[in-house]
């Protein structure tokens, strides 16, 4: 072979192995959110990762797991991780039809829960199991219940690197901020117990808006906790926003654990130009984000669309307007 041809043939041969993602010879990257951050911990008022950087989970969060729990499997929280999810929410009611304390089938509920914390860990993904209150306005109602399901659950994921609490979605009515760190003292040493160093997500008064009250007065003497600011943002704008802007300068560990572009109600209007300026302070402090909820139901928070029956097998293409609206602001 002359000497000119054999260096194109090797220009070639490297041009493919080294350039091509999709040649026989590249190895296909098994790389996932967890298997790069590892544990994640609290630093101050950030979210971080094992190498101690701040980081940023971008998530979805199920509906109601009592009423939707065929979107809990693998194949569609694979399908979301493909678009640049790195967690997933399991939003479990307590109270309202079928909830957890309100006669709701324990065993099963907790069999997708299971189900789900396994899926993402297979997946490589992070996950959030949500003890969802709404209804039940007051943590401390079931507070009997909580204790029982959190004792379990820690003890069954305890050496599980990738699980994270959220121990009361969205205390409201008169519940003061007093209430809730009663009932978050009494939840967490009940986590504790198992697992020692699991991120811990507790919510504030007022729809889980008034982290002003946790910024007055902290939970002390416990490690890696976050307090929970939720937003719609065709409803809530500014003046919750800046709430986020004051109780960081008082060092504050914020993690936006629901939110959406609709009204309060989960319907209504969509307003993606208040979404944006949501965006704008979560990525200026990389605060994390899970986005209310992965289901088709026909309300405009729904990030499927309310046509799309299936349930694996997700594209962009079957989001709704919301679906797209998160997905472009985490990529
Ligand atoms: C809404 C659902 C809706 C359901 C309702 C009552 O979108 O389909 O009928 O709950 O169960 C929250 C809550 C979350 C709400 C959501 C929208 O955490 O459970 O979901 N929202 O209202 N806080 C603020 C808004």
């Amino acid at each position: 072979m002359n000497r000119r041809l054999s260096i194109l043939l090797i220009a070639v041969l490297l041009f493919t192995v080294v350039g091509g993602q999709n040649t026989l010879w590249a190895k296909p990257s098994n790389k996932t959110p967890v298997s790069i951050h590892g544990r994640l911990k609290v630093k101050g008022a950030n979210l971080v990762d094992k190498k101690e950087k701040t980081f940023m989970l971008k998530g979805f969060s199920t509906h109601g797991i009592n009423w939707f729990e065929q979107y809990v499997n693998q194949n569609a929280f694979r399908d979301l991780k493909k678009m640049g999810i790195n967690c997933i929410r399991l939003a479990m009611y307590t109270s309202d039809y079928n909830g957890y304390c309100s006669g709701g089938n324990k065993a099963h509920l907790e069999e997708v829960i299971d189900r789900g914390v396994k899926a993402c860990k297979a997946e490589g993904m992070y996950v959030i199991i949500d003890w969802h209150i709404l209804n039940d306005s007051n943590p401390n109602t079931n507070i009997e219940d909580a204790k029982v399901f959190f004792h379990k659950v820690s003890a069954k994921y305890k050496k599980y690197n990738n699980v994270i609490y959220e121990i009361c979605n969205e205390p409201n009515g008169s519940t003061t901020w007093e209430d809730i760190k009663k009932y978050a003292n009494t939840i967490i040493n009940v986590i504790r117990e198992n697992d020692k160093k699991a991120v811990i997500i507790v919510g504030t008064p007022n729809w889980s808006q008034r982290i002003d009250d946790a910024a007055n007065s902290p939970i002390k003497g416990q490690k890696n906790i976050m307090y929970a600011l939720h937003f719609y943002a065709a409803t809530h704008k500014y003046d919750l926003r800046k709430l986020i802007l004051e109780t960081r300068k008082k060092g504050l560990p914020v993690i936006i654990s629901e939110c959406n572009i609709s009204e309060a109600s989960g319907s209504g209007l969509i307003d993606v130009a208040e979404g944006k300026k949501w965006f704008k302070v979560i990525k200026k402090y990389k605060l994390s984000c899970i986005a209310w909820s992965f289901c088709n139901k026909d309300e405009t928070s729904a990030l499927v669309k309310p046509n799309i029956s299936k349930t694996k097998g997700f594209t962009k293409k079957n989001l709704s307007k919301t679906g797209k609206f998160f997905v472009k602001m985490f990529n």
